[in-house]
């Protein structure tokens, strides 16, 4: 098999270059490991920032996104027993945030893939790339108990953080990382949402947050262990600790609470998983001709909600380089492909490494850094330059 551009791995980043390269009359084969329902209904991400939906309405994808998707124009957090509101629309001159799964952008994307009749093979792993530093690398896969092989101009590592790309050229890079004491035990609920906004509560039983994924379903987190064994966690008590998690502290004089109290409606649990949590990023974002981008280059934790929005601007960036290259014979913009991510990138680490910081209960914490971070959260919650600096970076700096 022989294509101008490889990519491994079929999420968000690997779906999303494919058809921004198609656009630009590009030719993509595109595999990957796990099967087509599987991708689809792999709960995620949910929050799309100003400039992913961009992204997906100038590529031609955004139709079901702008019918379903929810916009959010501010977030709460809640803290010390009452709840504050961060109006992003009007601290960021206008930008929002939509509400719209993971799994909901990548079925988009999939379905334009297939409606335009391109590459892309499901249930097929990548077991190796050769030859990043020749002109025709190739990626090697096994399929029906023979291998193939596809000759390429570059390849993508879009296979996310436990792919094979990143790992082929370890040897060339500088890793940053950070892991966190804690984990979040997700849920997707058949309940309506307590409240219309995401709330972000920072609790002295560890953080919550209530976030939603249509007016009918729910999607709630907790602090838990980084290894929680999730059969510790029968419903009953999921419910138990997120309603005690969204009300007041123990500690609390009376009356502290706003009086507006929330409402959790307890639904059937569609899902449930615990995440471990990290920050990491891998330097350079290239090697020789091969691109990583996505989970495969960096991981943040999900606090920060930039993940999928990171990947979405890692190819949008790749995807133009490649355009001018091939248009131009130019490739100056794909060896500034990683110095130019990695911009953006590393804001983006900041941005959830602080909010993850500020939210969540350590378990080495000293009463000096409790009292540090409840400070913060009241500074936040009062100055507009410290709420315009969140809000900026959640509904995500323009590119
Ligand atoms: P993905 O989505 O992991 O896709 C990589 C794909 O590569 C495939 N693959 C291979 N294919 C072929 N051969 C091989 N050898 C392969 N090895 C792997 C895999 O099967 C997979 O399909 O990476 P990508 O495309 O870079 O996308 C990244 C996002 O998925 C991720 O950053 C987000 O989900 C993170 N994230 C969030 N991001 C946001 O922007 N907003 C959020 O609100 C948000 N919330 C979250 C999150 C992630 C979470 N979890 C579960 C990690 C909430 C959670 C709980
Ligand atoms: C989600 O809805 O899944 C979600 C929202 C905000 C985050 C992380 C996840 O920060």
């Amino acid at each position: 098999m022989r294509t101008q551009v490889g990519i491994v791995g079929a999420g968000p980043a690997g779906l999303m270059l494919a058809h921004l390269l198609y656009q630009q009359g590009i030719e993509t084969i595109v595999v990957e490991s796990r099967s087509r329902d599987y991708l689809e209904s792999r709960v995620r991400a949910g929050v799309l920032e100003q400039g992913t939906v961009d992204t997906l309405n100038e590529s031609g994808v955004g139709e079901r996104m702008r019918r379903q998707g929810l916009i959010h124009l501010g977030i709460e957090l809640s803290f010390s027993g009452a709840r504050h509101r961060i109006d992003m629309h009007e601290l960021t001159g206008g930008r929002a945030i939509t509400v719209y799964g993971q799994q909901e952008v990548v079925k988009d994307l999939i379905q334009a893939r297939l409606d335009a009749g391109l590459p892309l093979h499901f249930e097929v792993e990548a077991t190796s790339i050769h030859n990043l530093d020749t002109d025709a690398p190739k990626i090697r896969f096994r399929k029906d108990g023979t291998s193939h092989e596809i000759t390429c101009d570059y390849i993508a590592g879009c296979d996310g953080f436990h792919g094979i790309s990143r790992p082929a050229i370890a040897d060339a890079l500088q890793i940053f990382e950070r892991v966190y004491p804690f984990g979040w035990l997700g849920i997707l609920a058949q309940s309506k949402p307590p409240s219309e906004e995401l709330i972000y509560c920072h609790h002295e039983r560890g953080f919550a947050l209530f976030s939603m994924r249509s007016p009918e379903v729910t999607r709630l987190y907790l602090q838990c262990a980084p290894d929680e064994d999730i059969a510790q966690w029968p419903d009953a008590r999921i419910w138990e600790e997120l309603e005690l998690r969204l009300g007041p502290e123990g500690s609390l004089p009376e009356g502290s609470l706003n009086d507006e109290s929330l409402h959790l409606e307890e639904g059937t649990i569609l899902q449930k998983g615990v995440t471990p949590m990290r920050s990491f990023v891998a330097e350079p974002m290239q090697y020789g001709n091969l691109f990583l981008a996505g989970d495969a280059a960096h991981i943040v934790p999900p606090t920060g909600a930039k993940g999928m929005n990171l990947a979405i601007a890692d190819v949008r960036v790749l995807s133009r380089a490649l355009a001018t290259f091939y248009q131009t014979g130019n490739n100056s913009l794909l060896e500034a492909y990683s110095t130019t991510c990695l911009r953006r990138v590393w804001r983006a680490e900041h941005f959830s490494w602080w909010m993850t910081s500020l939210l969540h209960r350590f378990p080495d914490a000293t009463p000096f850094q409790q009292r540090l971070q409840l400070s913060e959260l009241a500074y936040v919650a009062s100055s507009r330059a410290a709420a315009t600096a969140l809000a900026e970076n959640y509904v995500g700096l323009p590119f």
